[in-house]
């Protein structure tokens, strides 16, 4: 038997279709992964793997019995023409991933299958039920799902596909997060919060040949036990990180010594806003404002890179929120900024809120790509958010802004390197982002 696996690119994020750079650079372990969970279970089974974010598919060429495609949100609606494209041709075809997990029976409409949640379990299942010809409509996580032995992705399944044949270098040590964050799928899409044992993670990480390792968990501080731990086992391995997680860690020194101690050099943090209120309407409790300066301060007393994540157009934002966030990420000294529109993803309480109140304008999936407005912002115009989030990202990575966000007292070197990586980074991001094509 062959199997196909597709993960589908969208029509509208520029990034990946413009960039000579960025264009071979794998930026997800999902076929990895899928690879790895199927090859455990049918070490028989011929797989093909496709990744439209790296290469050409040509889906003409595309011959197995099984056809399996992946996709976020902003990327289902190509994958429904995937699958129906493979289904008239004959073909068996599931989907899985975050958007399906979220709206299984709207997919289901475009396939014959769809697997709901982390696949580790129900894929397999799936495969046996094709071979004894009882395929089930909808694959469920299992609530008692085990979190320990999990298989680790193929590392090497890039080498032929990107420029940099280099393995994966993605970890995952935690699943979910219940921190409920309005605008969040998290708490939605593997069935809670889930810990890999942390002898497990490490083994993992110490096969990886990379010594720069990425975290792709949502949220590693959730639980700051956990993650003393795991800092704690991942000293002798002599590995650089960065991962995702709250600003929570900033109050609790220990754990930042011991997060630089095991290698951790850069994080993302959710500032989301420097409203207090917008702040508020999404639910994150744990985020105040006024001490977001000083909790980027201690970061960097401890050597720790600050990635900055805002969320432009929430409730208590209005068109002068730009100017207010441009001058907080300047004077508070982050290291990278990012920013995406306010997005309600179908299938999340807070989508139906925003529903019931009248407030989508936009159910075009292929927008709810975070650099889209979708929704009535509360205080403004969408024409205003847009404009503002193009704006503002155009200043932020500007080159006079760079120099005084990044003007902290650090080394020259350091300071050298980081301006030339933001400017780099700044003119790519821009030029392929911000062209309307279509
Ligand atoms: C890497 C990553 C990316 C990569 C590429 C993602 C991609 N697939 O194209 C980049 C950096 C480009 C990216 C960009 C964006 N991302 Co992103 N990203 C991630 C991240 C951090 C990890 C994904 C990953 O590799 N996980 C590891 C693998 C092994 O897990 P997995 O993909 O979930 O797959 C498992 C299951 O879902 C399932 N599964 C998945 N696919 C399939 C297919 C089949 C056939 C089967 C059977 C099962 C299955 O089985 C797998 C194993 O259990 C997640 C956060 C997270 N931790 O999940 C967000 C996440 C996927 N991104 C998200 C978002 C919103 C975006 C952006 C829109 C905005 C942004 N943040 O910049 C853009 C849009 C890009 C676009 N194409 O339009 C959301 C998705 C929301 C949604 N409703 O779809 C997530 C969940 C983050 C979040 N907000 O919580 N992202
Ligand atoms: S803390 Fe982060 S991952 Fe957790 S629910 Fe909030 S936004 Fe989502």
């Amino acid at each position: 038997m062959k199997i196909a696996l597709i993960l589908v690119k969208s029509k509208v994020y520029g990034f990946k279709n413009r960039s000579i750079f960025f264009k071979r650079m794998p930026d997800c372990s999902t076929l990895g992964m899928l690879h790895a969970v199927i090859k455990n279970s049918f070490p028989e089974i011929e797989i093909e793997l496709y990744d439209e974010t790296v290469e050409i598919v040509k889906k003409e060429k595309i011959d197995a019995d099984l056809i399996g495609i992946s996709a976020i949100t902003p990327c289902i609606n190509r994958a429904y023409e995937y699958a129906r494209y493979f289904k008239n041709k004959g073909k068996t075809v599931f989907i899985g991933g975050v958007h399906s997990t979220l709206n299984p029976k709207e997919a289901k409409l475009h396939c014959d299958s769809v697997v709901v949640g982390l696949a580790n379990d129900t894929l397999p299942a799936l495969i046996k039920d094709y071979e004894e010809g009882k395929l089930q409509e909808f694959y469920y996580q299992d609530k008692n799902m085990s979190f320990e032995n999990m298989v680790y992705p193929t590392r090497n399944i890039y080498a032929e596909k990107s420029f940099f044949a280099d393995e994966l270098n993605m970890v995952q040590a935690t699943f979910g997060c219940m921190n409920m964050c309005g605008f969040c799928v998290q708490p939605y899409v593997c069935l809670g919060y889930h810990k890999r044992p942390v002898s497990d993670v490490v083994e993992e990480i110490n096969r990886i040949k990379d010594d720069y390792i990425e975290f792709y968990d949502p949220n590693l501080a959730k639980d700051k036990e956990y993650l003393k731990q795991l800092c704690t086992a991942m000293i002798p391995l002599k590995k650089r990180w960065f991962a995702p997680m709250t600003i929570s860690v900033c109050y609790d020194e220990e754990l930042l010594a011991l997060m630089k101690k095991s290698g951790c050099c850069e994080i993302l943090i959710g500032f989301e806003s420097v409203n207090q209120d917008s702040v508020k309407s999404i639910n994150k409790k744990f985020n105040t404002v006024e001490d977001y300066k000083n909790c980027v301060k201690t970061l960097h007393k401890y050597g720790i890179k600050v990635m900055g994540s805002f969320v432009l157009g929430l409730d208590g934002d209005d068109k002068n929120s730009f100017e207010k966030i441009l001058a907080f990420v300047n004077n508070a000294h982050i290291d990278f900024v990012r920013y995406t529109i306010n997005t309600p993803y179908p299938g999340t309480p807070y989508f139906e809120q925003m529903k019931e109140s009248g407030r989508i304008v936009e159910t075009n999936w292929d927008y709810y790509d975070c650099r889209h407005c979708v929704i009535k912002p509360a205080l403004m115009s969408k024409d205003e958010l847009e404009k503002g989030y193009d704006l503002l990202w155009h200043k932020t990575y500007g080159f006079f802004n760079i120099i005084k966000r990044l003007n902290y007292g650090q080394s020259k070197v350091k300071f050298l390197k980081q301006v030339i990586v933001n400017f780099v980074f700044g003119v790519v991001y821009n030029s392929m982002m911000f062209k309307k094509y279509y």
